[in-house]
């Protein structure tokens, strides 16, 4: 009689272990705005949310680019200039927006297969290992509000 018991209170304590949403390691909101001029790299956007530990983006990839790097804009006396970074922290818990103005992909020869599908397929790589990968969406010069270098 008592096993059955304690069985019953061990199974109930392990399904509450496991609540809280929102805490791991996620990106969603991506973009790339194609720039209107081909030579010229297009810049990505996205929104990273922390999970439990702090980490950092160290790269992102795609197959279907020439080249891609991570940018910081930064602005001084009315002057904007570009900066590569090499990782951006993510800390636990955290949203860290890539935004115009801000940290921004920088793209490189976005492939037709991928103009032609209007998604860009990306892979976020992160200091802990953790590999996420994600669809941007890809908007024309039109229908986006201008890229921000
Ligand atoms: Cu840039």
């Amino acid at each position: 009689m008592h096993k059955i018991a304690m069985l019953l209170i061990a199974s109930l304590s392990f399904s509450l272990a496991s609540c809280g949403q929102g805490d791991f390691l996620h990106a969603d909101k991506a973009v790339v705005n194609l720039s209107p001029v081909d030579d010229h790299p297009s810049a990505g956007y996205m929104n990273l949310h922390g999970g439990p530990v702090d980490v950092a983006l160290v790269g992102v990839t795609s197959d279907d680019v020439l080249r891609m790097e991570m940018h910081e804009t930064t602005e001084s006396g009315g002057m904007a200039s570009m900066a590569k970074l090499k990782e951006i922290p993510v800390p636990a818990g955290e949203t860290v927006k890539l935004e115009p103005g801000g940290k921004h992909l920088m793209i490189w020869g976005v492939g037709a297969g991928s103009r032609k599908r209007g998604l860009l397929k990306m892979t976020l790589i992160f200091s802990n290992d953790d590999r996420i990968e994600i669809d941007a969406v890809i908007k024309n010069p039109g229908e986006a509000a201008p890229a921000a270098e």
